[in-house]
């Protein structure tokens, strides 16, 4: 009976190896910013959700779909591909999946592959390359403000999840992933309780008179959208809030 489980055993793992033949080093796939730390999106903003790969071998397609909450991603808007993935000479951006891979999530994909008989992408120097960035934009709701979500391995349907093909057109395997997190603010609330008032300029104030700390989110005291923080950010403020005109706004700060 134990030799029976063993057999068993064997026969699975081997399945699992014939179905994942990565030759090499094992590769690996980052959704979000490469040093991990979250990408900070303005409420109701589009933001860029970049994909990096590190990768040993020749690879003839890529299937790549990410996945998002939609509670705290409202829509999905294909995105860019870099020089870096030239060489793979189709690329196409592939419709929104919803409740994929599981209820309440979507999937936005890439597919790219290069034309049978010509070479695969040789392989690089197992270095991280940005390959793509994701077009997302987020929710508006005030409670999907100061949470951490996660860009995930999406799936679709059709194409099933992340899949590296070799240029044998049989073999394929799946990279190790990193899930990125992602983090929505709301410009002018400095303090994080979720909405903008005059507590927001006193603790503005504080922190540009260097009498209080920083807001966690560094970038949502900068209310004019100038990519910087200082006196004239407390002033906007204050007009808005005593003249109802000119809300804070987000500026393109990268
Ligand atoms: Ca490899
Ligand atoms: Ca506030
Ligand atoms: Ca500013």
């Amino acid at each position: 009976m134990r030799n029976f489980f063993v057999l068993i055993v064997a026969i699975i793992l081997f399945s699992v190896m014939a179905a994942a033949q990565d030759p090499g080093l094992r590769d690996s796939l980052i959704f979000g910013n490469l040093d991990n730390s979250p990408i900070i999106i303005g409420s109701g903003q589009e933001a860029a959700v970049p994909v990096w790969i590190k990768y040993d071998d020749s690879i003839l397609f890529i299937h790549l779909p990410m996945a998002t909450d939609d509670d705290y991603i409202e829509s999905r808007n294909g995105g860019e591909s870099f020089v870096s993935i030239e060489c793979w000479e189709e690329q196409v951006f592939l419709p929104p999946d919803t409740n994929s891979p599981q209820a309440g999530y979507t999937s936005q994909g890439l597919m790219t592959w290069n034309d049978w008989n010509d070479l695969a992408c040789p392989p690089p120097t197992y270095i991280w390359v940005h390959v793509i960035d994701f077009w997302v934009t987020a929710s508006s709701d005030t409670a999907a403000l100061g949470e951490i979500t996660y860009a995930i391995e999406g799936y679709s349907p059709r194409n099933g999840d992340v899949i590296f093909g070799l240029p044998d057109g049989v073999s394929e395997f799946e990279p190790r992933i990193r899930n990125g997190p992602l983090r929505l603010y709301l410009s002018g609330d400095v303090n994080e309780s979720h909405d903008v008032n005059g507590l927001d300029v006193t603790y503005l104030v504080n922190y540009l008179k260097g009498t209080g700390p920083p807001p966690e989110i560094l970038i949502s005291g900068d209310v004019n959208g100038s990519c910087g923080m200082n006196g004239i950010d407390i002033v906007y403020l204050v007009n808005y809030l005593r003249q109802d005109c000119s809300a804070p706004v987000y500026g393109e700060c990268q």
